[in-house]
């Protein structure tokens, strides 16, 4: 297969990049943390986006090599803006199933970590419901690990999954992130309304950071701030921009 030939021989060329989005304090309104999105930048396809690719990366196992990269880009970047003055933001990198369960992970990790000489309690990893309980006695040795060196977790896409909220209970976590789907109709569906402040209680009374991504609107701003949601992301506030973009609205910013 042409892509995956072409996969093969990404990292080398240098052909990935990250994007980065921002998240906001609800509070203050203030940019408090960027999360990581990988791009390839395919010599004749253009822009290629993760959801063409890590399928595939994943099936082949590339996407251990590849999160390495991304994780590494990821701790030297956010050291890079607060060498450049900015405040200490945090950073979150999502992960995928085979990088979650590969041996090699936490080295990963605390490699990237110590290597840039980012503070530890900036990187947040973002993992799925299915992810958490696909191999639930070695996610949670996994996270409990990840805990001890510093490093926050995040469950993305909440609410799409199928975990029972029972088994929550028994996983180190930091936030939740409210699945932008249920925020996108928000406004007119009562049954997402619903579910939303659902998350947002469940995420109060498990002592979580709740987050909502997917945010496109003033009123979604409005309906979120009314509901005492943590933080928000989404494309009202930013888009994913390359480095040099956010760079440049930072300064705006501090
Ligand atoms: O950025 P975008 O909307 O295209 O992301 C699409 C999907 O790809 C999202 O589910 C996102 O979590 C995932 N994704 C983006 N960057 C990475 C990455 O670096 N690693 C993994 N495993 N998934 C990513
Ligand atoms: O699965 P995950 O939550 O990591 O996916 C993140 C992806 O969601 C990003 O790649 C980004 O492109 C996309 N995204 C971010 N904000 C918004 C938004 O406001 N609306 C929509 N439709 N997608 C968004
Ligand atoms: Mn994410
Ligand atoms: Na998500």
């Amino acid at each position: 297969l042409a892509l995956e030939s072409s996969l093969r021989k990404a990292l080398e060329r240098q052909e990935f990049l990250l994007y980065y989005q921002s998240k906001l304090d609800m509070a203050t309104g203030r940019v408090i943390g960027m999360e990581a999105l990988l791009r390839w930048q395919h010599p004749e396809l253009g822009l290629v986006l993760p959801k063409q690719f890590i399928p595939l990366a994943e099936e082949n196992g590339l996407i251990v090599p590849i999160g390495r990269w991304v994780i590494y880009t990821a701790c030297r970047q956010n050291v890079a803006w607060q060498e450049t003055g900015f405040p200490a933001l945090g950073m979150a990198v999502n992960l995928s199933a085979r990088q979650f369960l590969d041996d090699g992970l936490l080295r990963d990790i605390k490699g990237a970590l110590q290597a840039t000489g980012m503070a530890p309690e900036l990187l947040e990893v973002e993992i799925t419901e299915s992810m958490m309980m696909q191999d639930m006695p070695k996610a949670v040795g996994v996270l409990q690990e990840l805990r001890e060196i510093g490093v926050r977790i995040a469950i993305d896409d909440f609410g799409t999954g199928y975990s029972s909220l029972s088994k929550l209970q028994a996983f180190p976590l930091d936030t939740i992130k409210i699945d932008g789907s249920f925020i996108h109709d928000l406004l007119d569906n009562a049954g997402d309304r619903n579910l939303t402040e659902a998350i947002i209680d469940l995420g109060k009374n498990l002592g979580l950071t709740v987050v909502a991504e997917g945010v496109e609107s003033a009123a979604h701003v409005e309906y979120l701030r009314r509901q005492a949601c943590d933080q928000i992301q989404g494309f009202y506030m930013h888009e994913p921009q390359p480095a040099e973009e956010v760079a440049l609205s930072l300064k705006k910013w501090f």
